[in-house]
């Protein structure tokens, strides 16, 4: 008998990679896409012929466009809330729309489901910023966060995650819901939002790479010189459009996250809605690297060892309160699900800088 999903969120990042897998298990996806004035569905162009894929229009601050969906599909084996106003630094300005999407709108999925008498299994996409500034220490006095650290929550983003982990948690002990939530710690990759520190990376040396190639030079052969907000072609300072390119401008770069591939963490969330109990778990690779060697590593594919001239610090990227340090613990997932990350930092970086050096490459003229 073939299965049935309902993904929310499907657009994003994690929507379009988990309705990858699970086509690729022989469900029928249902999408849940909210109606915008532009496409938003470029990532999952590629699916949208399928004949297992029905896209549907919804929005989970809307509890009659979640009833609906929900009644449409009373036979639906599995539910995944990955829809969120998912930007930390964007929730400080619309903290109001981030507690409506992102901590309500799990409320309405999870109470429709109850009213209507649903039987599924449920997943809710937790967040490592759940943790914020707490932390546990091993016995070698090295930092971590499990799924025993408490929750010390820095942005209105973090907030309304802990609260809709917590409602999932209420309704599987008040009404023995399948609904299970994995604390992910941050996954990127070649679908990963443009506004995201390590996409906005490398798209950005994707393009000054091009913009350099036009001239048939490379960075280490240019003769380059630098102002305060752009890099120039020595000789072209103050003049001759195109002879000059943008800095690359970043907020904090001493925070430290637990970088994972976007790919790999979709298997996760599938395989938490194959056990018999529901249960949270921490997704993560255990290993930690600031933001400045991030650049280290991507500016280092192309060779460039010192990135100092081409990237400029813009306060407007730093925000109120930030998350200075994350490094998960996977230890349950690999003892309870089986599952271990297969990519490494070094291999994301290259995975996302060769896809965009070569969707830049389609760009150009
Ligand atoms: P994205 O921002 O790429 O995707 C979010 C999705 O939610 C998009 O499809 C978006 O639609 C949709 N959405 C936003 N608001 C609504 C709404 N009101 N109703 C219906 N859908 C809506 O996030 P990711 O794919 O990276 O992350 C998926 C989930 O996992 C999110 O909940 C995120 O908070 C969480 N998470 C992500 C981590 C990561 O590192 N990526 C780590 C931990 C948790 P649209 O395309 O129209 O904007
Ligand atoms: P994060 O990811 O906040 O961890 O949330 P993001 O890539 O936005 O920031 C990571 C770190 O980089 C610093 N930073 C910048 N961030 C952005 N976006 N832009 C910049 O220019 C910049 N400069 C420095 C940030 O201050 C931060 O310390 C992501 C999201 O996917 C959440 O939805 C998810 O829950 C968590 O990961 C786990």
């Amino acid at each position: 008998m073939q299965r049935k999903a309902i993904v929310f969120g499907v657009t994003g990042q994690d929507g379009s990679h988990l309705t990858d897998l699970l086509l690729s298990k022989d469900y029928k996806v249902v999408g849940v896409a909210r109606r915008c004035s532009v496409d938003t569905t470029e990532r999952i162009k590629d699916r949208m012929g399928c004949p297992h894929f029905h896209l549907v229009h919804g929005d989970i601050t809307d509890v009659h466009s979640v009833i609906g969906i929900l009644k449409e599909n009373e036979d639906v084996d599995e539910v995944y809330n990955l829809a969120a106003q998912s930007h930390v630094g964007i929730s400080f300005k619309q903290p109001g729309l981030t507690w409506d999407i992102t901590g309500k709108g799990c409320l309405n999925i999870l109470q429709s489901i109850v009213d209507l008498g649903i039987q599924c299994k449920f997943y809710q996409a937790s967040s490592s910023e759940m943790f914020g500034d707490s932390y546990s220490v091993d016995e070698h006095g090295n930092k971590y966060q499990d799924e025993n650290t408490k929750f010390l929550p820095q942005s209105p983003y973090a907030i309304a995650k802990v609260a809709a982990h917590y409602i999932v948690r209420l309704f599987r002990e008040a009404y023995g819901l399948h609904a299970s939530a994995g604390i992910l710690f941050n996954h990127e990759g070649e679908r990963r939002g443009e506004n995201f520190v390590t996409r906005k990376i490398t798209k950005w040396i994707a393009g000054y790479q091009r913009w350099l190639e036009r001239f048939h030079t490379s960075h280490n052969d240019a003769a380059l010189a630098f102002g305060d907000n752009e890099v120039y072609l020595r000789g072209r300072l103050d003049n001759d459009e195109g002879f000059e390119y943008p800095k690359l401008r970043l907020g904090n770069l001493d925070a430290c996250r637990d970088w994972g591939y976007a790919g790999d963490y979709v298997e996760a969330m599938w395989a938490m809605l194959q056990q018999e109990y529901p249960d949270d778990y921490v997704i993560c690779t255990g290993k930690t690297h600031s933001v400045r060697e991030f650049l280290d590593y991507a500016f280092g594919y192309l060779g460039i060892s010192d990135w100092s001239n081409l990237v400029t610090i813009d306060p407007e990227f730093y925000r109120p309160a930030e998350v200075d340090y994350l490094c998960g613990n996977a230890s349950k997932a690999k003892n309870r699900l089986g599952w271990v990350p297969k990519h490494g930092l070094e291999e994301l970086v290259q995975t996302m800088l060769e896809h965009d050096l070569d969707e830049n490459l389609q760009n150009i003229p």
